[in-house]
Parts: C-alpha cells; structure tokens; sequence
C-alpha cells in the first residue's frame, strides 16, 4: 500500500497535514507537526507586525465541531520566514500569508522569493473572522485584482485557501477568475464556514466573545460543504490541485475527499482536539478503508466521485 502523493515536485509521504491556524502558530507547534506522521506542515497565516488576536474566549468545541473567532493572532511574518529558513526537512513546507492589506501581502510574498526557500506561499482569502474586514474570496472581482498584483509582483508557484461557496454560480465565477492564473498552482478548499453562532442553551449565551459569539464553523459541521467544494473545483480547475480541508476526523472523510478530488488532505478541528497522533490514526484507517477496497495507491480513487 502507498499514500504517498506527487505533485508540484513535491513529495509527501502521507495526504495528510495541518490546516493552517492548528499546531502550526509556535516553532514548538510547527515542530510538532513535522516530527509527526503528517505529510507537510502549514504555518499559521502571518501578518506583517505580530498580533495578539481577538479577546478570549475564541475557541470552542461543540458536539459537532468548533467555532473559532481567533482573529488571526500570529508571531508575524519574520517569524515564519526565519523558521522556513531553518527548514531542513524532505516534508513539505507551506507559509500561510494573509496580509492586513493587498500590499501587506505582496510585502510578505517579495521577501519569500528573494529568500529563495522551497517553501510554497497559501494566500489565505478567506480569513472569516477580522471585525469589518469580509473576506476577499467573496468578492470575485477584488480577488482577481489580489491575484492579478501577486502574479506580477511573487512570479513563482501559489495557491490560496478558499472560502466555501454555496451555488454554482459562485463556483462558476470563482473558478473563472482563479484559471485565468496560470501561476496559481493549488487552492485549498474550504476555510471554514463563516459567522455561525453557537449558543449555549443552559446560560442563554454565546460561546465565544468576539462579534457578538460569530465565528467560523469547523469539524461535522462542514464536512458536506467541504466535499462539494473540493468536487466542483477539482471539476472546473482542471489543471490545478484542490487540497480537501473540512471535517476530516477519520479515514473515512480523508477517502471521501480523495474521491472527490483532493490531491492532498488537511485536518484542522480534529487535529486541534485529538494533538498530531491524529496523523497516525487517519492515516491508518484511510490505509485499512484502501487494503478493504483493494485500492494500492491514492491514484486509484483519487477523483473517481460516482454520481447517479
Ligand atoms: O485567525 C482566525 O481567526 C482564522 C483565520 Br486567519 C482563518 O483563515 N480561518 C479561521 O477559521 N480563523
């Protein structure tokens, strides 16, 4: 059996890894994922200054998931490219980028490349949880002007982490835009589900503090949501890799996202309860669901959706 995944000559020896915002704020959390059984590491998304994040509490389990209103808190920007820079590992790095401003970001991203690292940028558009800031993958057309200046001014390989979509159209007119970018590599499918509001039936309460108890939604929750955008865009990008992030807490949704197109797999709420053995139990069961079927490589799935 082999889990081992190929793309951008990049070599992964699991599909599995962090969905940037878990494990991945500290060196001692990025370690953590490194050292572990996943097959890449993701960096938490930076800023160009370091930011303490929203108030507490912004994080929460819930029976179905999570929600999060974490407010990008991160170390900034140096801090992450002196860590790539330290990088001595075949595993696949990845630098999550979500400047405050378009020009914030094309900062960040002049740096990487003059460093030269073998390290891929995951613009993140879809940071749902910025008080007054709606997410720019929302808006087609300021999207296609970020795109358009990171083109132009990094020049090299990328990919961006994706908002969910809902209706065709907006997977009709995201993907428009997106394959008009040749250097767009990859998009990473799907942030997770914004400004849900949980409440907490004995207190009467929200259970988070920031914008009034809305934040991201993750974990059960958006499993279905996730899966038809990896399908979509795996359909109309057809050029580019989708990576699966949403919902994945065993084997069974790893495949599931396979199937629907993912060249890679990402665990972010699941990853965030359950600490980096996670990796070693999806990964087993997603081996032990391939041996059932009798599936020896990812490529034997990979994409294979049936529909009636
Ligand atoms: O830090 C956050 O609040 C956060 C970010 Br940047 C993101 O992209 N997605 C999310 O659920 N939380």
């Amino acid at each position: 059996l082999n889990l081992s995944v190929s793309w951008l000559g990049m070599k992964m020896s699991s599909p599995l890894f962090n969905a940037s915002g878990v494990y991945c704020r500290t060196r001692e959390e990025l370690e953590q994922v490194r050292r572990s059984a996943a097959g890449a590491v993701v960096t938490k998304s930076c800023t160009l200054e370091p930011r303490a994040g929203n108030p507490e509490p912004r994080y929460r389990r819930t029976a179905l998931g999570s929600i999060n209103s974490m407010g990008l808190p991160n170390e900034g920007y140096r801090y992450y490219l002196d860590y790539a820079q330290a990088y001595d590992d075949a595993k696949p790095l990845f630098l999550s980028v979500s400047g405050m401003t378009l020009d914030d970001t094309l900062t960040i991203l002049t740096e990487l490349a003059a460093l030269k690292l073998p390290c891929l940028p995951e613009v993140n558009l879809s940071c749902p949880n910025l008080p007054g800031k709606p997410q720019l993958g929302y808006d087609f057309a300021a999207s296609a002007e970020a795109l358009e200046a990171i083109s132009r001014r990094y020049a090299r390989p990328f990919g961006v982490k994706l908002p969910p979509y809902f209706d065709p159209a907006h997977f009709a007119a995201m993907a428009a835009v997106l394959n008009a970018f040749p250097l767009l590599r990859f998009v990473t499918c799907i942030n997770s589900v914004g400004n849900g509001l949980v409440i907490d039936l004995d207190s009467e309460s929200a259970v988070i503090k920031p914008k009034g108890g809305l934040g991201g939604l993750g974990g059960d929750y958006v499993l279905p949501t996730a899966l038809a955008n990896v399908r979509e865009f795996a359909v109309l990008l057809a050029d580019k890799h989708v990576i699966g992030c949403g919902g994945v807490k065993s084997g069974a949704e790893a495949f599931m996202h396979i199937l629907a197109g993912a060249t890679a797999v990402q665990v972010g709420t699941c990853l965030h309860e359950e600490g980096v053995s996670a990796f070693d139990r999806i990964e087993a069961e997603l081996a032990a669901i391939m041996q059932a079927k009798g599936y020896q490589r990812l490529e034997d799935f990979r994409g294979r959706l049936k529909t009636l």
